[in-house]
Protein backbone atom coordinates (compact mmCIF):
# COMPACT_ATOMS: atom_id res chain seq x y z
CA UNK A 1 0.00 0.00 0.00
CA UNK A 2 2.74 2.53 1.12
CA UNK A 3 4.64 1.30 -2.10
CA UNK A 4 1.71 2.27 -4.14
CA UNK A 5 1.16 5.74 -3.06
CA UNK A 6 5.33 6.30 -3.33
CA UNK A 7 4.89 5.24 -7.01
CA UNK A 8 1.75 7.90 -7.69
CA UNK A 9 3.76 10.28 -6.22
CA UNK A 10 7.10 9.47 -8.39
CA UNK A 11 4.58 9.22 -11.35
CA UNK A 12 2.60 12.66 -10.15
CA UNK A 13 6.48 14.56 -9.77
CA UNK A 14 7.46 12.91 -13.08
CA UNK A 15 4.76 14.67 -14.47
CA UNK A 16 5.11 17.79 -13.28
CA UNK A 17 8.69 18.27 -14.54
CA UNK A 18 8.06 17.28 -17.65
CA UNK A 19 5.42 19.70 -17.91
CA UNK A 20 7.64 22.55 -16.36
CA UNK A 21 10.68 21.52 -18.33
CA UNK A 22 10.52 23.66 -21.48
CA UNK A 23 10.30 26.91 -19.49
CA UNK A 24 12.09 26.12 -16.11
CA UNK A 25 14.87 29.24 -16.40
CA UNK A 26 18.40 28.51 -16.79
CA UNK A 27 17.37 25.37 -18.85
CA UNK A 28 15.93 26.44 -21.60
CA UNK A 29 18.72 27.05 -24.56
CA UNK A 30 17.67 26.97 -28.11
CA UNK A 31 18.32 23.47 -28.93
CA UNK A 32 18.45 22.32 -33.02
CA UNK A 33 15.47 19.87 -33.41
CA UNK A 34 16.20 19.48 -37.25
CA UNK A 35 17.51 20.93 -40.18
CA UNK A 36 17.12 20.50 -44.05
CA UNK A 37 19.76 19.07 -45.38
CA UNK A 38 20.56 17.35 -42.17
CA UNK A 39 23.47 17.60 -40.45
CA UNK A 40 25.80 15.07 -42.38
CA UNK A 41 24.17 14.75 -45.25
CA UNK A 42 25.76 13.18 -47.98
CA UNK A 43 23.34 15.33 -50.98
CA UNK A 44 22.93 14.26 -54.65
CA UNK A 45 21.78 17.43 -55.46
CA UNK A 46 23.13 20.64 -54.22
CA UNK A 47 20.50 22.76 -51.52
CA UNK A 48 20.10 26.25 -52.45
CA UNK A 49 19.01 26.98 -49.05
CA UNK A 50 19.43 25.72 -45.70
CA UNK A 51 16.63 25.76 -43.02
CA UNK A 52 17.00 24.84 -39.60
CA UNK A 53 14.30 24.35 -36.36
CA UNK A 54 14.86 24.75 -32.79
CA UNK A 55 12.91 23.72 -29.99
CA UNK A 56 12.86 27.33 -28.73
CA UNK A 57 11.53 30.69 -30.31
CA UNK A 58 14.83 32.98 -31.19
CA UNK A 59 15.68 36.68 -31.05
CA UNK A 60 15.76 37.67 -34.74
CA UNK A 61 17.67 40.33 -34.17
CA UNK A 62 21.17 38.21 -32.49
CA UNK A 63 20.28 34.63 -34.87
CA UNK A 64 22.43 33.89 -37.69
CA UNK A 65 23.27 31.05 -39.57
CA UNK A 66 26.00 30.67 -42.62
CA UNK A 67 27.77 28.37 -44.89
CA UNK A 68 31.07 27.92 -45.52
CA UNK A 69 33.17 25.49 -48.28
CA UNK A 70 36.12 23.55 -47.51
CA UNK A 71 38.31 26.59 -48.59
CA UNK A 72 36.65 28.96 -46.43
CA UNK A 73 34.87 30.63 -49.05
CA UNK A 74 31.69 31.68 -47.48
CA UNK A 75 28.67 30.31 -49.96
CA UNK A 76 25.54 31.51 -48.62
CA UNK A 77 23.53 34.96 -49.50
CA UNK A 78 24.18 36.79 -46.21
CA UNK A 79 20.28 36.61 -45.70
CA UNK A 80 20.15 34.27 -42.90
CA UNK A 81 16.72 35.53 -40.92
CA UNK A 82 14.15 34.08 -38.37
CA UNK A 83 10.94 33.52 -40.24
CA UNK A 84 8.49 35.99 -38.94
CA UNK A 85 5.77 33.57 -39.12
CA UNK A 86 7.78 30.69 -37.37
CA UNK A 87 10.05 32.26 -34.67
CA UNK A 88 11.57 28.69 -34.16
CA UNK A 89 13.23 28.73 -37.71
CA UNK A 90 16.14 30.08 -38.87
CA UNK A 91 16.78 30.08 -42.74
CA UNK A 92 19.44 30.56 -45.00
CA UNK A 93 19.77 30.99 -48.93
CA UNK A 94 23.13 29.62 -51.07
CA UNK A 95 24.95 30.16 -54.01
CA UNK A 96 25.22 27.50 -56.18
CA UNK A 97 27.22 24.84 -54.46
CA UNK A 98 30.00 22.57 -56.61
CA UNK A 99 31.17 19.10 -55.34
CA UNK A 100 32.23 19.46 -52.35
CA UNK A 101 32.03 19.78 -48.04
CA UNK A 102 30.63 22.36 -46.69
CA UNK A 103 30.06 23.42 -42.52
CA UNK A 104 27.09 25.26 -41.54
CA UNK A 105 27.36 27.39 -38.51
CA UNK A 106 24.70 28.85 -36.75
CA UNK A 107 24.66 31.23 -33.28
CA UNK A 108 21.45 31.68 -32.21
CA UNK A 109 19.96 33.21 -29.22
CA UNK A 110 16.94 32.14 -27.34
CA UNK A 111 14.36 33.79 -26.04
CA UNK A 112 15.25 33.36 -22.18
CA UNK A 113 18.50 35.03 -23.22
CA UNK A 114 21.28 32.42 -23.67
CA UNK A 115 23.21 31.74 -27.02
CA UNK A 116 23.73 28.40 -28.35
CA UNK A 117 26.70 28.36 -30.94
CA UNK A 118 27.06 25.45 -32.95
CA UNK A 119 27.69 23.44 -36.66
CA UNK A 120 27.44 21.08 -38.80
CA UNK A 121 28.67 19.48 -42.22
CA UNK A 122 26.98 17.84 -45.02
CA UNK A 123 28.56 17.05 -48.47
CA UNK A 124 27.35 17.61 -52.10
CA UNK A 125 28.16 14.28 -53.86
CA UNK A 126 29.03 13.86 -57.66
CA UNK A 127 30.96 15.58 -60.59
CA UNK A 128 29.74 19.22 -61.35
CA UNK A 129 26.42 18.92 -62.71
CA UNK A 130 26.21 18.46 -67.30
CA UNK A 131 25.81 22.01 -68.70
CU1 LIG B 1 18.86 28.81 -21.96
Amino acid sequence: MISRVGRGAVAALAAATLALGSTAPGDAHAVLVRSSPPGRAALSKAPDRVDLWFNERLEAAFSSASVWSAEGTQMDRKDARVDGSDPRRLSVTLAPLAPGAYTLRYRVLSVDGHVVDSSFSFTVKGAPAPK
